[in-house]
C-alpha cells in the first residue's frame, strides 16, 4: 500500500493492566473518567465551567465558558478574573498546606534549601513589589534567564502577581537566543544571575546577558541579577541592580492583581522546522487550569507526595509541571540545578532515594542515556519511594520504555508517556494510572475534553487501525496557545491553515490501534517514503533499540536512485558493547530490523555514534542527520546543540 498515508510497520503486542492496588487510590478512577468523556463530548461549555470552578479561585466569575466568535482565536472564561499567584500560593495559606515543602531544592554540590508555601509566598511578594517600585506594570513583558535555582520560580510566580508577562529563556542558551527573545518581546526587564553551575563549571550567565544586550536593538531599562557562584561580574550602573540590595530594601507585602482570563500569562518561544523561533502565548485562566487539571489527572498528585519532573523552568515541561501545575495543586516539588550524571551516573537516582521522591518524570533522552550506562547504576539504590514514572518530550522506544518499567519502576509504577507540545500547554495524550492499561511505546488514549483525530493530505479522517497521517485536535480546549507573539498571521498559517481552519495541526504523525492507542510515529517532516511506502522514523528506530547492543537511534532518509529514498540509521550502542566487530554488527542489526517489521524496513546503512546530536531539549536532530546522511554541507546553526561536537564527529 502506498500514496497519502503513512504506514505502520511495528507491532507492539504487550499489554501492561493497571495494577489494582493503584487503581484504588488513584485520582482518577474508570467510573470518573467514563462519565467525565461523556460530559466533554455532550456538553462542553458545562464540562469545562465546571472544571474552571472547582479548581481554581476566580476574583471575578466567569459567565462565558468558551467564546469562538473568532476562531481559531479562541477564548476561555473571558469575563472573568483571577490571579495565578494566587492560585498557585495565597489560596493554600488558610490550611496546613501552608506550613508544607513547595519547593525541595538540591544544587549540584548537595546544599538542600527547602521552601514552604508560607516562606513562597512571602519571596515572591516580596519581589512582586520590587518589579512594581522598578516601575513593571500590567503586559509589560519580563525576560528571566537564570538556573535552576528557587529564585527562578519566585520570579516567575512574581511577575503572574503583578500581570507582568514573563519569557523565560533556558539558561543553557547561547547570547544570541536571549537578545533574539528580547527583541522580539521589547522586554522592559532582564532578570538573571550571575551565573549557574553544570557538571561542575559555572555557566557564565550575566556575561551572556551583557553580550545579549550590548547587541540587541532593544534596551532593557533594569536587569536584576541574583548572586549564585560569586564570580565577577561587570554590573553597568543604573542599568544593573543587584536582587539581594533590591530584596534588603522592598516591602514585604504586595497585593495580586487580578488580570482577565485572557491575559497573557507567559510568552515561550520554540522553534520550527523553518524560520526564527515562534513566541508561544499562554493565557493566564485556561493555561493555569490544564496544567492544574493534568499534574492532578495523569501524576495523581497526592498531599504527602514528593514530586520531581527534571525539565529546566527554560521549557514547557518546566512551567507547567515544575511551577504551575504542581503548585497550584499545593504539591512539593523537588527542583535539582544541575547536569544528570554529576558527579557520576547514579546522581538521579541518588537523589530519589534520599528525597523519597514518589512521582518521576523525565524524557526519553535522559531515560536511553541512563540505560546506555547499565543497570549497575540505578540498581545501588533504593528506589521503592517511586510510584508513578512519567515521559515526555519525543516518542520513547518499546525498548527504552521497559527499561524504565523494570529497572527503575521495578515493575510496579505505572508509566505516564505524555504527549503534548510547547503549543498544547499541558498534556493531551496520555495515561491515567488509574485506568489506563499500558503498551509499551504508546501515548495512550486522549484525556477528558481533548479530542485528537488522524487526518490524510486531504484532511479526511483515517478509519484503518493500520494507516498513520497528521495528528489534529478536532475542538478547543482552555490549554491551548492564543496566538504568536506579534504574528497572528504564522498562528494561522503554522497550525491552521493546512485543513482550512478546521483543525489544530501538530506537527506530527501518528496512528489509532484498534483500541483507539495512540502511537507518535515522529514528525510529518521527518517521515520517509521508502519505495512508495511512507513510513514514519520512530518505528525503525525501535525496533534498532529493541535489539540487545543498542542504546538509541535515529533513523533518517537520503535520496536513492531506484527506491526513492533509502534508510540512514545512527547508532549508539550500550556501554556493554562496545568494542565489538562493527561491520559484523551492522549486518546483524540490518538483519534484525528486517526481521522485526519487514525487508521495507532495512536500514541501507548504519553508521555508529557516541552520541547524537540533540537539540538542547534533548529531541534528537533528525534534519541535521538528514543533511549529514546525504553528505550536505550543514549550513544550520549547530549552537543551539546540546553536544555541538557530536555534528563534527559525525561529519568525518
Ligand atoms: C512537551 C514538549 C513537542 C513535540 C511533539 C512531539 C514530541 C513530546 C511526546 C512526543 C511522542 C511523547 N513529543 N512528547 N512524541 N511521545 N510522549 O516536549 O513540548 O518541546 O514543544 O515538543 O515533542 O513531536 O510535537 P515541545
Amino acid at each position: 500500500m502506498s500514496g497519502t498515508q503513512i504506514e505502520s510497520i511495528l507491532t507492539e503486542a504487550r499489554t501492561f493492566p493497571v495494577p489494582e492496588e493503584f487503581a484504588r487510590q488513584a485520582n482518577m478512577d474508570q467510573a470518573q473518567y467514563e462519565a467525565l468523556c461523556r460530559q466533554a463530548a455532550e456538553n462542553p461549555a458545562e464540562f469545562w465551567g465546571k472544571l474552571a470552578r472547582d479548581h481554581l479561585h476566580w476574583d471575578k466569575p466567569f459567565n462565558q465558558v468558551l467564546d469562538d466568535s473568532q476562531a481559531p482565536f479562541y477564548k476561555w472564561f473571558s469575563d472573568g478574573e483571577l490571579n495565578v499567584s494566587v492560585n498557585c500560593l495565597d489560596r493554600h495559606l488558610d490550611s496546613p498546606t501552608r506550613n508544607k515543602a513547595a519547593i525541595i531544592w538540591e544544587s549540584e554540590q548537595g546544599e538542600v534549601v527547602t521552601l514552604t508555601y508560607a516562606q513562597l509566598h512571602r519571596e515572591v511578594s516580596r519581589f512582586a513589589a520590587t518589579l512594581q517600585d522598578l516601575g513593571i506594570h500590567l503586559g509589560d513583558r519580563v525576560a528571566i534567564y537564570m538556573p535552576m535555582v528557587p529564585e527562578a520560580v519566585i520570579a516567575m510566580l512574581a511577575c503572574a502577581r503583578i500581570g507582568a508577562i514573563h519569557t523565560v529563556v533556558f539558561g543553557g542558551f547561547s547570547a544570541e537566543a536571549l537578545k533574539d527573545r528580547i527583541e522580539d518581546t521589547q522586554a522592559r526587564l532582564l532578570i538573571t544571575a550571575d551565573g549557574g553551575y553544570r557538571a561542575g563549571k559555572v555557566v557564565p550567565l550575566k556575561h551572556n546577558a551583557d553580550q545579549a544586550l550590548s547587541r540587541s536593538s532593544h534596551a532593557v531599562e533594569h536587569m536584576i541579577v541574583f548572586q549564585r557562584t560569586g564570580e565577577e561580574v561587570n554590573m553597568q550602573s543604573g542599568r544593573d541592580l543587584w536582587w539581594h540590595d533590591l530584596a534588603a530594601k522592598a516591602q514585604v507585602d504586595c497585593a495580586p492583581l487580578a488580570v482577565n482570563a485572557e491575559h497573557p500569562l507567559l510568552i515561550l518561544y520554540t522553534s520550527g522546522s523553518t524560520g526564527k523561533p515562534k513566541g508561544i502565548v499562554h493565557s493566564s485562566g485556561g493555561y493555569l487550569l490544564w496544567s492544574l487539571l493534568t499534574t492532578h489527572w495523569v501524576f495523581d498528585l497526592k498531599p504527602t507526595d514528593v514530586y520531581w519532573c527534571t525539565a529546566d523552568i527554560g521549557w514547557i515541561t518546566g512551567h507547567s509541571y515544575v511551577v504551575y501545575g504542581p503548585l497550584a495543586l499545593g504539591a512539593t516539588v523537588f527542583m535539582y540545578e544541575g547536569a544528570p550524571t554529576y558527579p557520576d551516573a547514579g546522581r538521579f537516582w541518588d537523589m530519589i532515594e534520599h528525597h523519597r521522591v514518589n512521582v518521576f518524570y523525565t524524557a526519553p533522552t535522559a531515560i536511553r542515556a541512563l540505560m546506555k550506562l547499565g543497570d549497575e547504576w540505578p540498581n545501588r539504590y533504593d528506589l521503592s519511594s517511586l510510584r508513578l514514572l512519567g515521559t515526555v518530550g519525543e516518542p520513547i522506544n518499546p525498548e527504552a520504555w521497559m527499561w524504565y518499567y523494570k529497572v527503575i519502576g521495578k515493575e510496579r509504577c505505572p508509566i505516564a508517556d505524555t504527549w503534548w507540545q510547547t503549543e498544547t500547554g499541558g498534556h493531551m495524550i496520555s495515561p491515567l494510572p488509574g485506568v489506563t492499561p499500558l503498551k509499551p511505546g504508546s501515548c495512550t488514549r486522549p484525556l477528558p475534553g481533548i479530542f485528537p483525530d488522524i487526518v490524510d493530505e486531504e484532511g479526511e479522517i483515517i478509519q484503518s487501525t493500520e494507516a498513520g497521517g497528521y495528528l489534529v485536535m478536532t475542538r478547543p480546549w482552555p490549554g491551548m496557545l492564543r496566538t504568536v507573539w506579534g504574528d497572528e498571521a504564522r498562528y494561522i498559517e503554522n497550525y491552521w491553515a493546512k485543513f482550512n481552519n478546521r483543525f489544530y495541526v501538530a506537527g506530527d504523525s501518528a496512528h489509532r490501534d484498534m483500541d483507539g492507542y495512540y502511537w507518535i510515529m515522529g514528525r510529518i517532516d521527518d517521515v520517509l517514503n521508502v519505495s512508495g511506502h511512507r513510513l514514519g522514523t520512530m518505528e525503525i528506530e525501535s525496533a534498532l533499540v529493541a535489539h540487545p547492543a543498542v542504546a538509541e537511534a535515529a533513523v533518517v532518509g537520503r535520496p536513492h536512485e531506484i527506491k526513492g529514498e533509502a534508510i540512514c540509521a545512527f547508532v549508539v550502542l550500550r556501554q556493554s558493547h562496545a568494542g565489538e566487530d562493527m561491520d559484523a554488527l551492522a549486518q546483524t542489526l540490518r538483519a534484525h530490523v528486517a526481521d522485526a517489521i519487514g525487508p521495507i524496513a532495512r536500514p541501507d546503512e548504519i553508521r555508529f555514534t557516541d552520541n547524537l546530536p540533540k537539540t538542547r531539549s534533548g529531541k534528537i536532530m533528525r534534519r541535521l542527520l538528514r543533511a549529514i546522511a546525504r553528505g550536505e554541507e550543514i549550513t544550520q546553526d549547530t549552537s543551539t546543540l546540546e553536544n555541538e561536537e557530536t555534528v563534527r564527529q559525525l561529519e568525518r
